[in-house]
């Protein structure tokens, strides 16, 4: 037995209380929704726990906050301050080349100062917040597949300048395979300029963006990771309050408010007005949408420029710890090139215990193309649509519940055939991370997407809508609402003639829905928030009867244009066949 003098017990009764406080301590701060990755958040990154909250978290102060200019540049030039620039008549051959070339006016931005000013388009509170000043290292990875030369170098320039020099570890470029010429020799000479500050590596094949990014975070040196698309320009002070959030809690992943730069003219146009924010949901058809936020959630702020919490994202622009972001599996590496992985992300991410949040005081700004220049490469020799909607599937098949399937596969009844691949490997990773419902989901962060998106009635028949007399098919011609609907030859692949009716009388190709007015029958903007429709089909007759106006869709035997008809069951111009698909 060993013998303690009277201090020594002191001592150690004192040390023995002071664990049991620790322990009483860490239970009591143990947060019940993040309990699945408690591990993570004890584990070592950027945790801040323990240390005082006001250093973690941004102060609003009545004078310029910490990280703010003092004073924005004022220069001359085309596009400068984000205004419009318009080419001579004379260059717009070469401005209708690059537009179908990149699907954006390379030739207007080539006469841009990569150095162009933009106009700050932040809320005026925004520049009176300080950030923390010992925020964490960042990679600011650029992935990017044949991207216009001043475009992307605008990207990096914007980046460098408008960044505190601390906080940004390196600029990292991820070149998905570009073939343009430029691009090789002259990009590694031109970024030699920034002495290791801009990093490029390339891929050996064509991967996609999202197996492109998740290699960008493997490489990166930051703490944190910030994914920008190779043609945004940052704004004033963006990087601060993407970080606090993270610094703060680091299962936090941060969004900025993606400003629009025009694919034309390169004019700087901020998203929305002051006052009014939004965030990111979906519909049933994995359609990425966005909805006013809602009260509830606008009510946990005390501060109208703080960040609030979105159920999902766009995909292209967002902050996250390096270590957090590997640690959930990045991204599904089944998930090929493009799309989905914004969904894949955002549901992982809440639904294992992290939190996705917009920040309104950081904003960047996107260049929307008119189309999509590029091919989605050998990896992926199917058609593009059916590969973004494995994608999807993937992501489902993963991450919901099975009421909410249903809802996708109604939705999108030719995904029920798609070849999704293995996705045991996501299973096994959402069951060790002890990951939530998609119902607690729904209930607790997507609570607005039912409102917008009801519960889907089932179908009632889906597939080509073919005319008995004519053997065509019902067809949207791939024009968007409001517009006149067609018949064409019954091409068996679905898409524009891909027609559903549910069993509360829609009738409808993709997102919309076809109704019908004096002019036809027409491709229409379904009314949010509804389900049902006006349709009646009699599977004994063939004909599709509108139940308000009490007459049928009818061919017209001379011109081919629909309308509605006084109904007469023995006319072959009224009778219509739906025959199921499946994928070619
Ligand atoms: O095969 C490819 N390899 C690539 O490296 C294809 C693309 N890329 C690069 C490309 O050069 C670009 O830098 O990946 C980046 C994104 O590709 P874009 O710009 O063609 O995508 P997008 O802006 O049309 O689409 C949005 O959805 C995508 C879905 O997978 C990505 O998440 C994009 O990042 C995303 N963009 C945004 O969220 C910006 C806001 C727009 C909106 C809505
Ligand atoms: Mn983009």
């Amino acid at each position: 037995v060993i013998y303690l003098s009277r201090r020594a017990r002191t001592l150690r009764l004192l040390g023995f209380a002071a664990i049991v406080l620790v322990i009483f301590y860490l239970l009591a701060t143990y947060d019940k929704d993040s309990s699945n990755l408690s591990n993570f958040r004890l584990s070592k990154g950027l945790t801040k726990n323990g240390q005082s909250s006001d250093k973690a978290s941004p102060q609003l102060v009545s004078t310029l906050g910490n990280f703010e200019p003092k004073e924005l540049e004022d220069k001359d030039g085309p596009g400068e301050k984000g205004a419009p620039h318009h080419l001579q008549p004379s260059q717009q051959n070469d401005a209708a080349q690059s537009e179908s070339d990149y699907g954006m006016n390379i030739a207007c931005s080539d006469e841009i100062s990569l150095d162009r000013t933009i106009l700050d388009t932040r809320l005026e509170e925004c520049k009176r917040w300080d950030y923390p000043t010992d925020l964490p290292t960042t990679s600011v990875i650029i992935v990017f597949h044949n991207e216009g030369w001043s475009v992307l170098l605008r990207t990096v320039h914007s980046v460098l300048n408008r960044t505190p020099k601390y906080i940004l570890k390196e600029i990292l470029l991820v070149d998905d395979f570009s073939d343009k010429e430029n691009l090789k020799y002259e990009l590694e000479k031109y970024i030699e300029q920034f002495d290791g500050t801009v990093r490029l590596i390339r891929n050996t094949q064509r991967e996609g963006l999202i197996r492109t990014r998740s290699r960008g975070a493997v490489e990166a040196k930051g703490e944190v990771i910030v994914f920008l698309d190779a043609h945004c320009e940052v704004n004033t002070n963006w990087l601060p309050p993407l970080l606090a959030p993270i610094y703060k809690d680091r299962t936090t992943m941060t969004v900025p408010i993606i400003d629009g730069i025009d694919h034309k003219t390169f004019e700087y146009r901020p998203v929305y007005g002051e006052d009014r924010h939004f965030r990111g949901i979906f519909e049933w058809g994995m359609l990425y949408k966005e909805n006013e936020v809602p009260e509830r959630e606008l009510r946990t702020r005390k501060h109208n420029s703080e960040p609030y919490n979105s159920p999902t994202h766009a995909g292209g622009l967002f902050a996250i710890d390096r270590k957090y972001f590997l640690e959930i599996g990045s991204y599904d590496p089944g998930l090929l090139v493009w799309g989905g992985e914004n969904f894949e992300l955002s549901f992982k991410i809440w639904q294992c215990g992290g939190s996705i949040k917009w920040v309104p005081c950081s904003r960047v700004g996107h260049v929307y193309r008119s189309f999509m220049p590029y091919n989605f490469g050998k990896l992926a020799q199917k058609k593009k649509g059916s590969l973004i909607t494995i994608n999807y599937k993937r992501v489902i098949e993963t991450w919901f519940d099975e009421k909410y399937k249903r809802f996708f596969y109604t939705r999108e009844p030719m995904a029920r055939f798609l070849d999704m691949g293995d996705i045991s490997k996501q299973l096994a990773l959402k069951d060790r991370l002890g990951c939530k419902s998609f119902q607690w989901y729904m209930d607790n962060i997507a609570y607005d997407v039912l409102d917008k998106f009801p519960e889907l009635p089932p179908n009632l028949h889906f597939g080509e809508l073919r005319s008995v007399a004519v053997g065509k098919c019902l067809d949207t011609l791939g024009h968007g609402p409001p517009s006149l609907m067609a018949v064409q030859h019954c091409h068996g692949f679905g898409n524009n003639q891909l027609i559903r009716l549910n069993a509360k009388g829609q009738l409808g190709v993709g997102e919309r829905c076809i109704e019908a007015d004096a002019q036809g029958i027409k491709l229409a903007f379904c009314r949010l928030g509804t389900v049902d429709g006006p349709w009646i089909y009699d599977e004994d007759s063939h004909t599709i009867m509108h139940r308000v106006h009490k007459k049928c869709m009818a061919l017209h035997p001379q011109t081919s244009h629909l309308s509605l008809m006084p109904c007469d069951v023995n006319n072959a111009f009224q009778q219509w066949l739906f025959k199921q698909l499946t994928p070619k």
